[in-house]
């Protein structure tokens, strides 16, 4: 459709700015997407503590400026966007965020998007790579069906593996859902509230991947 054409180039045209205007600090962006509550925040608020990058946060949710508290009190400077009926942040919004957080050079910065595996698929936000955290209470099918998200993803994490045992999830089949949709997507197994598998993404935001 014409008008929704027009939307997606002129986000392309906004992200690309926002993609040198990072680039220019040297600052690396990452897109977190989900579902609603597979553990974005959670994982935020322990990479703050942990992961020893100098980052900053910026939260889109529709309402409130809950997950920028929690950051907050996890010891990063974050900004909140609030997107009221909209199910996805945009280029536009996270130019503005940018100017208000002005991270330092050299920094990490990291975008939680809107808990949603369909919108966010659409927008480029100008990040250098999507991260899209997955979780074992979800399903192992949801490559299959949300194919948009898991293609336009860079690294999968797979959240509340602590919960395993308790869910009828088969990390298997999951995977190989995963490589069939998007082959050359990276897999890793997480725990954010117990820390398993925390120092391997550690690691992939040290390699601070500098292309989408
Ligand atoms: N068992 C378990 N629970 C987790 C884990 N990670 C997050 N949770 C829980 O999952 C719930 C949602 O976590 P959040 O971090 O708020 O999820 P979110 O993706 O930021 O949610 P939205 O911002 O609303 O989309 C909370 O009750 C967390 O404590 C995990 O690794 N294991
Ligand atoms: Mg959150």
């Amino acid at each position: 459709m014409k008008v929704e054409q027009d939307v997606l180039q002129k986000n392309d045209r906004l992200a690309a700015e926002n993609r040198g205007w990072l680039r220019a600090r040297g600052v690396t962006a990452f897109n977190l997407v989900s579902s609603p509550g597979s553990g974005k925040t959670t994982l935020l608020e322990r990479t703050v503590r942990e992961a020893g990058l100098p980052a900053t946060v910026i939260e889109g949710d529709q309402a409130t400026d809950r997950d920028t508290q929690r950051i907050r009190a996890a010891g990063a400077r974050a900004v909140q966007i609030n997107t009221g009926a909209g199910c996805h942040l945009d280029a536009h919004m996270v130019a503005h965020a940018l100017e208000d957080l002005d991270p330092e050079r050299d920094s990490t910065v990291f975008i939680e998007n809107v808990g949603n595996l369909v919108c966010p698929a659409l927008f480029d936000l100008g990040e250098s790579a999507k991260v899209l955290v997955a979780s074992v209470t979800e399903g192992d099918d949801k490559p299959y069906k949300y194919p948009h998200m898991f293609r336009a993803a860079n690294l999968v994490l797979l959240n509340k593996i602590d919960l395993l045992e308790h869910v009828p999830f088969d990390a298997d089949r999951f995977a190989a859902a995963l490589r069939e949709v998007n082959p050359r997507a990276r897999l890793l197994h997480v725990s954010a509230t117990r820390g398993d598998g925390l120092g391997a993404w550690y690691g992939f935001l040290r390699d601070r991947p500098t292309s989408a």
